[in-house]
């Protein structure tokens, strides 16, 4: 297999952590398989896999509490409480039966189904991170570059 297939790391306080290519998720049995992310966020299409069936795979230790998404592409981060979001959050992988594009968040997305609107909750809009390369369990909160404010939610968007 060619080095520069991209792949979503999972790792922290797992069992089993584990590297996630478009086709390992494609390969994912269908009752874990999110078909048409458009059902529950009308502006963003796509398909994913469950937060669910790709836990199974690491397999979190009891003492893993928070959710660490990492966006290596800008930097950005967040970190949200695992329980809340476990049966919540799906992570988009792919359009049209190719991987998710760059323009859209790709090739790893994050989606919360119904997120609170941004910097209101742990589980806002601005926790859907776009190229994600790695989920880390955490003991408590991990990283989190989200804005805290209007000012700074205004500020990233010029960027973003
Ligand atoms: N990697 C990364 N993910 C990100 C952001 C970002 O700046 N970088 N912005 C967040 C914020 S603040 C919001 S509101 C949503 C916007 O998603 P959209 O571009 O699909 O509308 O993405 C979130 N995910
Ligand atoms: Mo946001």
């Amino acid at each position: 297999m060619s080095q520069n297939v991209r792949r979503l790391r999972v790792d922290g306080l797992v069992a089993q952590p584990g590297d996630f290519t478009f086709d390992a998720l494609s390969a994912f049995p269908e009752d874990g398989q999110v078909r048409d992310v458009s059902r529950f966020h009308p502006k963003r299409p796509g398909d994913g896999v469950t937060l669910r069936a790709l836990l199974d795979r690491v397999r979190p230790e009891p003492s893993a509490t928070y959710l660490t998404l990492h966006a290596t592409k800008d930097n950005f981060a967040a970190s949200i409480p695992l329980a809340a979001v476990v049966d919540e959050a799906v992570l988009v992988y792919q359009l049209n039966g190719e991987p998710y594009p760059e323009a859209k968040g790709g090739p790893f997305r994050f989606l919360i189904k119904n997120p609170a609107a941004c910097h209101t909750d742990e589980l806002d809009d601005c926790a859907n991170v776009k190229f994600v390369d790695r989920i880390e369990l955490t003991s408590g909160k991990g990283r989190d570059t989200r804005p805290h404010d209007e000012a700074q939610h205004e500020a990233l968007h010029q960027h973003s």
